[in-house]
């Protein structure tokens, strides 16, 4: 099994709830972009500062920052051992980032844009996200088709991908990704 690793997706597939068991279950670190900007938004800290509205539009954060915190990320001793990646690359530039071969496995979890609405302003509810909005969920659902989706077809051109069905409980969803990655 690979160890180093991308969940791709949709906002709203499961990547966040996925990558989380996954990084246990195969003692790598979880390397979630959307969480390391929400901690820099909620310390205040000068990326915080540089981010939060882009994030609260649901627009992406510009390529060359993401890249320069991402390589930052990895650079860690922790990540020496393998990683399990979780919202990024979420653009092309950002994919030809990754140096080569940076990637052993890439998972899509694949939902509907009707799930993922309900999903996200459930969550909305419990967690009160301000980027979980119908209008900036919707927003975000543009944003994946015009920027992210593209990188599906990179991924399988290079028989790396793994497609995954992210409807089901949790475990069931866990269960396939750990079938599509030993296979
Ligand atoms: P992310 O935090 O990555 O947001 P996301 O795409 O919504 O995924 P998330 O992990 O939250 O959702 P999940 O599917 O786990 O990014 C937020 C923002 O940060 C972006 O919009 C952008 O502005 C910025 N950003 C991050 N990375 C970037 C990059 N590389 N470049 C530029 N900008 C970047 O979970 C969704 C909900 O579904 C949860 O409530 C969960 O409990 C529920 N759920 C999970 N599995 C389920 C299941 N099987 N059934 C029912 N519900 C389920």
């Amino acid at each position: 099994m690979g160890r180093r690793l991308l969940l791709l997706g949709p906002p709203g597939a499961g990547k966040g709830t996925q990558a989380k068991l996954l990084s246990t279950a195969l003692g790598i670190p979880h390397v979630s972009t959307g969480d390391m900007l929400r901690a820099a938004v909620a310390a205040g800290s000068p990326l915080g500062g540089r981010v939060k509205q882009v994030m609260d539009a649901g627009e992406l954060v510009s390529d060359d920052l993401m890249i320069e915190v991402v390589e930052d990320r990895l650079s860690q001793d922790d990540a020496g051992c393998g990683y399990l990646l979780d919202g990024f690359p979420r653009t092309l530039p950002q994919a030809e980032a990754l140096e080569n071969g940076a990637l052993d496995a890439v998972v899509l979890i694949e939902v509907d844009d009707e799930e993922v609405v309900g999903r996200l302003l459930r969550r909305a509810e419990e967690e009160g996200r301000t980027d979980d909005t119908e209008e900036v969920v919707r927003r975000r659902l543009e944003v994946y088709r015009e920027q992210t989706q593209p990188l599906v077809a990179y991924y399988q051109q290079r028989g790396m991908l793994a497609e995954v069905d992210g409807i089901g409980s949790v475990d069931d969803v866990l269960a396939r990704c750990v079938r599509a990655l030993a296979g």
